[in-house]
């Protein structure tokens, strides 16, 4: 008697969340906040850290009150940067840019299929091959909802949305590597800063 055993499991696919001032949600499900004033990398490739092959970075501006000595901060834009060039800049009032080329109002189509922008409503969906991710930018909001498609990105991720490996002990690793705990939550953004983006 032959005994044929199959099974698939499909795994939800992990999504990274940050929403208005901002407030973290990483893909292994870990929540915290972090106030900055710059750019700071979401997630990237983390194969090789110096030369990532994608990173999706967010430009975390002040939102100024008079209530409040120090300002809150918000995502005013993100940025899908593939190979060290920028390939989709997503701005607010449904305006995006793709490789430099502003578009406003309407849905486009990136490159040859490398993927498509919908504005619809009050959110902006992205989906796009290579890199493999799912960005969802929900204007009202200012949050940007990411989704790792490929199976070979989890745990092959970094940045302030964790590594993707299902384990949410080890989300706040810092851009050296170095593992900190969320008392050190300044420590761990600020190493994701990218040099040169601050206000
Ligand atoms: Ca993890």
């Amino acid at each position: 008697m032959s005994f044929t055993h199959s099974f698939s499991m499909i795994a939800p696919t992990p999504t990274g969340i940050t929403e208005q001032d901002p407030h973290m949600t990483t893909f292994d499900g870990v929540r915290y906040n972090f106030q900055g004033l710059c750019t700071y990398v979401l997630t990237q490739d983390c194969s090789n850290i110096h030369k990532p092959s994608f990173q999706v970075t967010a430009d975390f501006r002040g939102k100024y009150s008079e209530l409040r000595s120090k300002p809150l901060t918000r995502i005013n834009a993100v940025n899908v940067n593939v190979d060290g060039m920028q390939l989709l800049r997503l701005l607010k009032n449904d305006h995006f840019l793709i490789k430099g080329h502003l578009f406003i109002n309407s849905s486009a189509v990136i490159g040859n299929g490398q993927g498509t922008v919908k504005v619809e409503d009050e959110h902006v969906y992205v989906k796009l091959n290579n890199p493999a991710l799912s960005l969802v930018w929900t204007k009202p909001t200012h949050g940007i909802n990411i989704a790792l498609n490929g199976p070979n990105m989890r745990g092959n991720v970094c940045g302030l949305l964790g590594n993707a490996n299902g384990d949410p002990e080890d989300d706040f690793m810092k851009s050296d590597g170095v593992i900190v705990t969320k008392d050190d939550i300044y420590e761990f953004g600020d190493s994701w800063m990218v040099p040169g983006s601050c206000e």
